[in-house]
């Protein structure tokens, strides 16, 4: 008979499980003897359903991104658990994608004991507890989590991690950090359950009536609005209420830097994505009303920028964007709501209170119906191979056929393929387009576990650089993949290098001397087997495409492998990022 504990590690778990977290997301260390005893003897009395079920990940960064999309595809909070300050470091830029995400996700990370001598269970009894003891673990993460705090006492630990996931909860959503010494997390406890009805995130906010008036009047009267978004589709809901107002006054949409899936793209107001642009957005110079709705980044002033003449509004569940430090839109009014709240307000007033003018509604529908369908059509004659080499523009509409019949999830991470990418996919469905939305590299391949894992019945797709492939960690997993049974499709945008960072230096030094040599230090080659990696690592069915005429069969193969029960991976070659020297 083993000896039974209830400690504080125990109730941790309990207390996730409370707050509907269903999968934990782990990579162990010596700091947590306490919950691998609790696992373990839950497992042991068949009790273990009962806590959120632990993957087990080779990688941080995995662990990390993995969680992140399962949250972002549940509408629900997840859970990280890793190793002190060595574990914290090696999530990497991923902590700051879930910040920039808008993810809520609780990471646990334990500490070095704090007794030397045996005083308490879990004292110090490694020599790695002095190497692993630093002034300040919890600053490792202060930047991007919404609250830190370390768990003191047992005694408290469940109000913790529900203020914790209340505060990641309430918007706008994001980490929180919780740590707890060695000794804390072995504290016996009596048994004890938390009601989280009493820490429910905080109800949506919405628009005073005076702005809510100003602002739909504002729209139904102008002559050219405009919609500009980014991450209203946060909740798929709010896709079908911008739509209803967009429909109502003919107000077109734009798509700026949007990592989750807005406005249906053959919308006849969808007027199109985008990201780092180098031109001037005609529609944008031409809007006399923008209303910047959840936007991080709606336009590059340095490029590209609303006429000085617009009156510009700004509703955002985060308006003044305190978490950047340069962020400025010359607004007549910001409001802080909810964008599908918002929305619905505008559009409920401008049907019940004001008086519509018909014909101008409708000469603004026929003009940007006109503006929809060119942009599609130009879009539709890029999509052929060049010169005999697939180009991105082409790979898309081969993955956008592949997956017509499919109940497709796709990830995005296709860098300087991004706007392509969404210019060719044609995403029409709320809640099945979903990017990073932060700015660190290598998010798509744990993306690919966790959002699995959140609706397994989903053909799961990440499009991504082959650079992207590789700051992934494609080992772990893929490894993952076959261990826990997930398997999804990878396409590889694999221009062998890292082409950003040479467009990057084109837009500064487009005469200079790299650009007269072609000399960028972004190149991949002699490339490296990308899906060999895959199949190495959990058996993945890999292929490398150069043909494009073999694209389309090489897809559905791999297409077909998925749904057969294994991952797979295609590399298509693109034009090289660089000139192989
Ligand atoms: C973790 C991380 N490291 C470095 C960068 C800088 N960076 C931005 S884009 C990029 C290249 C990405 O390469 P790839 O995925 O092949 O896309 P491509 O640029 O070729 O379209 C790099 C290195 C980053 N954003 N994140
Ligand atoms: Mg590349």
């Amino acid at each position: 008979m083993t000896e039974r504990y209830y400690t504080t590690s125990t109730a941790f778990l309990e207390a996730l499980a409370e707050a509907g977290v269903t999968h934990i997301y782990a990579n162990l260390g010596s700091d947590h003897p306490g919950l691998i005893e609790a696992l373990a003897q839950a497992r042991s009395e068949g009790t273990d359903g009962e806590l959120p079920r632990v993957i087990v990940c080779p990688h941080e960064i995995v662990a990390l991104c993995a969680a992140h999309a399962h949250a972002l595809v549940t509408r629900r909070p997840t859970a990280v658990i890793v190793h002190v300050d060595a574990g914290t470091q090696n999530m990497g830029g991923a902590i700051s994608n879930a910040m920039r995400g808008r993810v809520p996700v609780l990471v646990f990370a334990g500490t070095a004991p704090f007794t030397l001598r045996g005083e308490l269970p879990g004292t110090r009894n490694e020599f790695i507890h002095w190497i692993q003891d630093v002034p300040d673990q919890r600053g490792i993460m202060r930047g991007y989590v919404k609250y830190d705090n370390e768990i003191r006492t047992g005694r408290n630990v469940k109000q913790l991690v529900h203020r914790a996931l209340q505060i990641a909860q309430s918007e706008p959503s994001g980490p929180v950090y919780l740590t707890g010494p060695r000794e804390v997390m072995e504290e016996p406890l009596t048994p004890e359950r938390t009601d989280p009805a009493h820490y429910r995130p905080v109800d949506p906010a919405a628009l005073t009536e005076d702005v809510t008036a100003e602002i739909a009047t504002a729209l139904a009267t102008a002559r050219n609005p405009l919609i500009i978004t980014g991450h209203l589709g946060r909740d798929p809901e709010a896709v079908g209420v911008l739509v209803e107002l967009a429909d109502l006054l003919a107000i077109p949409v734009i798509e700026s830097a949007a990592f989750r899936m807005n406005f249906p793209a053959d919308h006849p107001m969808h007027l199109g994505w985008q990201f780092t642009t180098a031109e001037q957005n005609p529609t944008l110079a031409a809007a006399d009303v923008v209303l910047v709705l959840d936007s991080d980044v709606p336009y590059i002033e340095s490029n590209n920028k609303p006429s000085d003449d617009a009156t510009l509004y700004v509703i955002d569940i985060d308006p003044v964007k305190a978490g950047m430090t340069l962020w400025h839109v010359p607004a007549k009014r910001s409001a802080e709501a909810n964008g599908k709240v918002a929305v619905a307000q505008l559009a409920a007033y401008a049907r019940d209170h004001l008086d519509l003018d018909r014909e101008l509604i409708e000469a603004r529908r026929t003009a940007v119906t006109a503006a929809h369908d060119a942009l599609q059509a130009a879009w539709a004659a890029q999509e052929r191979p060049e010169n005999g080499q697939i180009t991105p523009a082409y790979l898309t509409a081969c993955v956008r056929e592949l997956l017509a019949d499919e109940d497709a999830l796709i990830l995005t991470e296709a860098v300087t393929n991004f706007q392509t990418v969404a210019e060719h996919l044609h995403v029409n469905k709320p809640g099945s387009y979903l990017g990073s939305g932060g700015g660190s590299l290598g998010w798509h391949g744990g993306g690919l576990l966790g959002a699995k894992i959140a609706c397994p019945e989903r053909t799961v797709v990440a499009l991504a650089g082959d650079g992207c492939y590789l700051f992934s960690v494609p080992s772990v997993v893929h490894w993952m993949a076959r261990r826990y049974q997930l398997p999804t499709l990878t396409v590889i945008y694999d221009n062998r290098g890292w082409r950003a960072p040479k467009q990057s230096t084109l837009g500064v030094h487009p005469a200079g001397a790299a650009a007269a040599a072609d000399d960028f230090g972004v190149s991949f080659e002699p490339e490296a087997d990308l899906p060999g990696i895959a199949a190495a690592a959990g058996g993945a069915f890999a292929a490398t495409v150069t043909d494009p005429a073999d694209l389309p069969a090489v897809l559905k193969e791999a297409l077909a492998a998925v749904h057969a029960g294994r991952s797979a991976v295609v590399a298509a070659h693109l034009p090289p990022a660089q000139t192989p020297r």
